[in-house]
């Protein structure tokens, strides 16, 4: 099925192997053509009638898989600006981002609408289901785009307040899915597996939209599970593999688990593969060492960010110095300052800058925010700080200690702390990220109730469950009479993350 160019390279590129099998789904096998003809039907349904979105925002919260990238691709086909949600989100989230991104209309999977209904009416927006917008039927024409256009809105943690959506273009995407093709030697022959979230870069852009745009085939698990990527990777088809370090962690104990002819035939399939990832928080190098010993691969490390897709990698080929993530990606204009904005000296560590086609236009209404992010010569302010040693590039941590990566999510422990002080019981609290070879930053808080209250903090977690993320809900509450403090009455939180450490559990 041919159709009219749309002006995106992603979509225009499909008709030289439009034959291919683009996805392997949970829904089923699909080709190029069908999620043309499939995004065709949702551009149609969207415009109703209208020539172009013209970057209204749609919201669509929609399980991994065919469904979500015949959405996702029928939003931009008619000139829409996407905001996916997140399936693991609860109510409160959500209300979050349809009243931050206000969409135009809401894209519900029929078994996550119940998640929506009563926030859409509430609202006012249009609640569209899958099964209706990707019916078959007349298609619309669809609008010549420019690059320009907002894609992606995709919210993210800072230091102050509820998450903020960072506005990628479509030039932003395609700058990010070329420095990587070029970077990790993509090609059409490719067959890559995906079971991480739908609402990240990572997910996103480094497996679905790169496979996509090389006309590879991208095989989707509804979710982790690591014997389920084991046993397809044992099958010796998968090329490459992208994931946290948390997740290669799952799939070294999967495998210390299992019995050893099932330990020869997971490894053997995974040395089949070209080129294995690791990305989005740090790779603890006995991580890496593991990894290297079961499966002969040494993971390629990079470091990203939602507002500038990937920044630096390893090389392809070459040396992968473990505890380093490499050099700067084709593209990318990356340095390394001190406190004055002045770049320091060779070996001298820095804050990183990042510059380049690939970075984010800007924070979705919030001019002042996107102001403070960049210097007057363009550079964004990652926040993280980082050395260079013998020409590759080592990552030291983040600046602010209130933000926490656990399993490859950013967090803000500021935002954890105003939802637990919403609870009546609480006076006051403090988050901290207690380092964990499981999660990078494992989520604690530390809680002064107020006189004569009793709550427990299981129960605490619950009332965070309901409002948040379920990755941002504390593993563990400590109830405590007061907060450490310093001489000046500010909140330790070296102190508090001290009593979370294990000598302090016996
Ligand atoms: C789930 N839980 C978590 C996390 N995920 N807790 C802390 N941190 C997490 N990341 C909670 C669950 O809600 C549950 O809580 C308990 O932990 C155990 O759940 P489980 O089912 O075992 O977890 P899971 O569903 O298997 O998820 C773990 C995961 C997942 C596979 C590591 O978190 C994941 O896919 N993370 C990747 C995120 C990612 O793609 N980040 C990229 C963003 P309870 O027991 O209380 O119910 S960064 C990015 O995009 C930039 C650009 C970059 O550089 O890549
Ligand atoms: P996010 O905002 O969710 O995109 O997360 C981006 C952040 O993840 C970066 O600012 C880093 O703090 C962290 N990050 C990503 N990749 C790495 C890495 N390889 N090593 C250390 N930190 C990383």
């Amino acid at each position: 099925m041919r159709s009219d160019p749309s002006g995106l390279r992603l979509i225009d590129r499909v008709d030289s192997f439009a034959e291919r099998t683009a996805l392997l789904a949970p829904e089923g096998v699909f080709t190029y053509d069908d999620l043309i003809r499939a995004s065709a039907n949702a551009a149609t349904g969207l415009l109703a009638g209208r020539d172009d979105l013209a970057g209204a925002r749609v919201c669509y919260l929609v399980p991994p898989g065919w469904e979500y990238t015949a959405v996702q691709w029928g939003v931009w086909r008619a000139g829409g600006f996407g905001v996916p949600l997140a399936t693991s989100h609860p109510e409160a989230e959500l209300a979050w981002v349809l009243d931050d991104a206000e969409p135009e209309a809401v894209i519900a999977h029929p078994s996550l609408a119940g998640r929506l209904r009563g926030l859409t009416a509430e609202r006012k927006i249009p609640l569209l289901l899958t099964p209706v917008l990707l019916r078959d039927g007349p298609v619309a024409h669809f609008p010549t785009l420019p690059e320009s256009r907002e894609a992606l809105m995709l919210y993210t943690s800072g230091t102050t307040g509820r998450p903020k959506g960072v506005v990628l273009t479509h030039a932003n995407l395609r700058a990010q899915v070329e420095a990587l093709s070029e970077a990790w030697g993509w090609s059409q022959d490719e067959h890559i597996l995906l079971h991480l979230p739908l609402h990240h870069v990572h997910g996103i852009v480094n497996v679905l939209t790169s496979a996509l745009w090389h006309g590879a085939t991208c095989e989707i698990l509804p979710r982790f599970r690591a014997v389920d990527v084991w046993e397809r990777l044992a099958r010796c088809e998968i090329t490459l593999y992208m994931a946290v370090p948390t997740v290669y962690r799952r799939l070294i104990d999967a495998w210390d688990a299992a019995d050893p002819d099932t330990r020869d035939a997971w490894s053997e399939g995974a040395r089949a593969c070209r080129l294995m990832v690791s990305g989005s928080a740090a790779l603890p190098v006995p991580t890496l060492e593991r990894w290297e010993k079961i499966t002969g691969h040494r993971l390629l490390e990079r470091y990203g960010m939602t507002e500038i897709g990937m920044g630096l990698s390893n090389p392809l080929d070459g040396e992968r110095r473990p505890g380093f993530v490499g050099a700067p990606l084709p593209g990318v204009e990356a340095r390394l300052v001190d406190e004055d904005e002045m770049v320091v000296e060779a070996g001298r560590p820095g804050s990183i800058q990042i510059r380049g086609p690939a970075v984010f236009r800007e924070y979705w209404r919030r001019p002042e925010e996107t102001d403070a992010a960049f210097t007057v010569g363009g550079w964004f302010r990652t926040g993280d700080q980082a050395v260079i040693e013998d020409g590759s590039w080592r990552i030291l941590g983040r600046s602010s200690v209130d933000i926490l990566k656990t399993g490859g999510e950013k967090i803000s422990a500021l935002e954890i702390e105003d939802t637990l002080r919403s609870h009546p019981a609480v006076a006051d609290c403090a988050v901290v990220g207690v380092p964990d070879v499981d999660w990078g930053d494992r989520v604690c808080a530390a809680v002064v109730l107020r006189p004569g209250e009793v709550v427990s903090g299981e129960a605490l977690r619950s009332f965070a469950k309901s409002r948040l993320a379920p990755y941002k809900v504390p593993k563990d509450v400590l109830l405590l009479e007061d907060l450490p403090r310093n001489a000046m009455g500010k909140v330790t939180k070296p102190a508090i993350r001290e009593l979370f450490s294990p000598e302090n559990h016996e």
